[in-house]
């Protein structure tokens, strides 16, 4: 059923405390926690505890879920004390665009300059 845990997924066994991970913040819908392969002094991953593919499915699919991911990457910036330099939100979504890992995440990176366009 949409949204429900998925066996095979990584983020989900994340989500669920089965496989560890360096959490910074949770919520009762939410888990941020570094990237493994960080690409910026701050690269964490925020992801809503439900599943959906990507961050377009989630908007439809669980609507208040997206708000609380956008909500908590505020809120890891903040903490991370990168707003006053910058961050970036990054939605990879589908692989061509990088997306590795089928249940929604947001990247928030910052802590260094960040160019544009992206690669
Ligand atoms: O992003 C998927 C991201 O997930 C990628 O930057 C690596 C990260 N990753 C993969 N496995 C782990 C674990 N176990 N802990 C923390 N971070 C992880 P994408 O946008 O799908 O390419």
């Amino acid at each position: 059923m949409a949204g429900e845990p998925q066996a095979d997924c990584l983020f989900c066994k994340i989500a669920a405390g089965d496989i560890p991970a360096t959490i910074v913040r949770e919520t009762d819908t939410t888990v941020a926690f570094r990237d493994i392969n960080p690409q910026a002094p701050t690269h964490v991953l925020v992801i809503p505890k439900v599943h959906y593919a990507d961050a377009a499915a989630l908007a439809v699919g669980d609507p208040q879920a997206a708000v609380d991911v956008l909500r908590e990457a505020g809120e890891v910036a903040a903490a991370e004390k990168t707003v006053d330099r910058g961050y970036r939100i990054v939605f990879n979504t589908g692989a061509g665009a990088g997306q590795t890992v089928f249940h929604a995440h947001a990247h928030v990176l910052g802590g260094r300059g960040l160019e544009w366009p992206p690669g």
